[in-house]
C-alpha cells in the first residue's frame, strides 16, 4: 500500500517526478529565481523544486505574487481542498499522513499544507510534521510544505489559498491544509476548505470547547481520534447531542461523527467515505460552486484592501495624510471627511 515503492524515486525534494518519462532535474538557480513561467512551467513537469520555491515567494509576499497568480490561474479551480483542524497534539499530522496514503491508493496526486499560526521562523517547518511525514517523502506524487505566518500582509488567510493554487497547478487533485485550532486560525481554514475536519480526543473536554469556540458552525465532519483510550464514546455522544442540538433544518449538511485510531490506521477509510459523502452533498446543492466563489470574493477583498492599505501607506510620505492629520487634529476638520479626502485623493 505504500506508495513509496513507485518508480522514480528519488531524495526528497532532490528530483522531481517524471514527465512523459524524461527526469526533469532542478538545477541550484531554481531556489533564488524569479522567473515565474520557468518556476510554473517546471512546476507543472513536477519539478518539486519550482513547487517549493513558488511556496516560498508566495508565504514571503514577494512581488512577484500577482505574475504568480496570473501564470497558475488557467489550472486552478478543480482540486478538492480539505482542511484538518483541532486541539495541538490530537493526531491531525498522524491523520493527514494516514489520508495521504489512502488517497495515494486512489491514484491522486496529494498535496499537504501545514500550517503553524504561531511560527514565526522561517519555513514554519514544524518538526513533528516532517517526521511524521516522511512516509511521503520518496513519493513524487506528493508534496508536503509546511508554512508560518511570518511577515505577510494579511497572514496565512493570504498566503494559504495562493499556496493550494501552486499545488493545484502541480498536479494535485488533493489538497489537505492541516491547521492547529487555535485563535482566528482554524475559522481561517474553514473558509479556505471545501470540507473541514475537526479533530477530537476523548477525555480533553474538547467536546465542551468545541462548543466555546464555535466549531460546531464549521464541522463538516468529526473525528473522534485516539478511539482506543477511554472515554470515546462519551465523546462521540457528546458531539451527537451537540449536533441534535444545533440542527440547522432538513435542507443543511449534517455532520458526521467519525471514530479513528489514526495511528494504527483503523477509521482512516470511515473518514475518507465521510469526506466523499460531504464532497457528493456539496456538488448536489450547488454548494461547491457557492462555498468556492465566496472564498474568491473573500480573497478579492482581501487583496483590494491590502493594496488601499500600501497606497494609502505610500502617501504617508507626500502632503496629503499629514496634513489632514494636523487639521484633525487641530479641530478644523473631522476624520471622516478627511478619510473621504483621502479616498478621493487615492481613486484620483
Ligand atoms: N493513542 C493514540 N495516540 C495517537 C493517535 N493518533 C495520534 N496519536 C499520537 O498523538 C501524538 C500527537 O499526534 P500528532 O499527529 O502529531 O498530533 P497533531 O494534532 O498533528 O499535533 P500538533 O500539530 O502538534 O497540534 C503523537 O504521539 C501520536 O503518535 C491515536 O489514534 N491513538
Ligand atoms: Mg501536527
Amino acid at each position: 500500500m505504500k506508495a513509496r515503492s513507485e518508480p522514480g524515486q528519488r531524495e526528497a525534494g532532490a528530483v522531481s517526478r517524471s514527465n512523459g518519462g524524461v527526469p526533469v532535474v532542478a538545477t541550484g538557480p531554481v531556489r533564488r529565481s524569479r522567473d515565474v513561467p520557468m518556476l510554473v512551467g517546471r512546476a507543472r513537469d513536477g519539478d518539486a523544486r519550482a513547487v517549493a520555491r513558488l511556496i516560498s515567494l508566495v508565504e514571503a509576499g514577494d512581488e512577484a505574487l500577482p505574475a504568480i497568480a496570473a501564470a497558475l490561474a488557467p489550472y486552478t479551480g478543480q482540486a478538492q481542498v480539505v482542511g484538518l483542524t483541532g486541539s495541538p497534539g490530537v493526531g491531525k499530522s498522524t491523520t493527514t499522513n494516514e489520508l495521504v496514503r489512502a488517497l495515494r491508493a486512489r491514484g491522486h496526486r496529494v498535496g499537504v499544507l501545514a500550517i503553524d499560526p504561531s511560527s514565526p521562523f522561517s519555513g514554519g517547518a514544524i518538526l513533528g510534521d516532517r517526521v511524521r511525514m516522511q512516509d511521503h517523502a520518496t513519493d513524487p506524487g506528493v508534496y508536503i510544505r509546511s508554512m508560518s505566518n511570518r511577515g505577510h500582509l494579511g497572514g496565512l488567510s493570504a498566503a494559504t489559498p495562493q499556496a493550494v493554487r501552486v499545488l493545484e497547478g502541480a498536479g494535485c487533485d488533493v489538497v489537505l491544509v492541516e491547521t492547529v485550532g487555535v485563535g482566528q486560525a482554524e475559522v481561517d481554514v474553514a473558509s479556505l476548505a471545501d470540507t473541514t475536519l475537526v479533530l477530537l480526543a476523548p477525555g480533553m473536554g474538547d467536546a465542551i470547547q468545541a462548543v466555546k469556540a464555535g466549531i460546531l458552525e464549521i464541522a463538516d465532519v468529526f473525528v473522534v481520534n485516539k478511539a482506543d483510550r477511554d472515554g470515546a464514546d462519551a465523546t462521540v455522544r457528546d458531539i451527537q447531542g451537540m449536533i441534535a442540538l444545533g440542527e440547522r433544518g432538513s435542507g443543511q449538511w449534517r455532520p458526521q461523527v467519525v471514530r479513528a485510531v489514526a495511528v494504527r490506521s483503523e477509521g482512516i477509510d470511515d473518514i475518507a467515505a465521510a469526506i466523499d459523502k460531504h464532497r457528493g452533498w456539496l456538488v448536489e446543492h450547488d454548494e461547491l460552486r457557492r462555498r468556492r466563489e465566496a472564498r474568491a470574493a473573500a480573497e478579492i477583498e482581501a487583496i483590494a484592501l491590502g493594496t488601499l492599505r500600501a497606497r494609502i501607506g505610500s502617501l504617508r510620505d507626500g502632503t496629503q495624510l499629514p496634513a489632514l492629520a494636523a487639521e484633525v487634529a487641530a479641530g478644523t476638520t473631522d476624520p471622516y471627511r478627511a478619510a473621504d479626502a483621502l479616498l478621493a485623493q487615492l481613486s484620483g
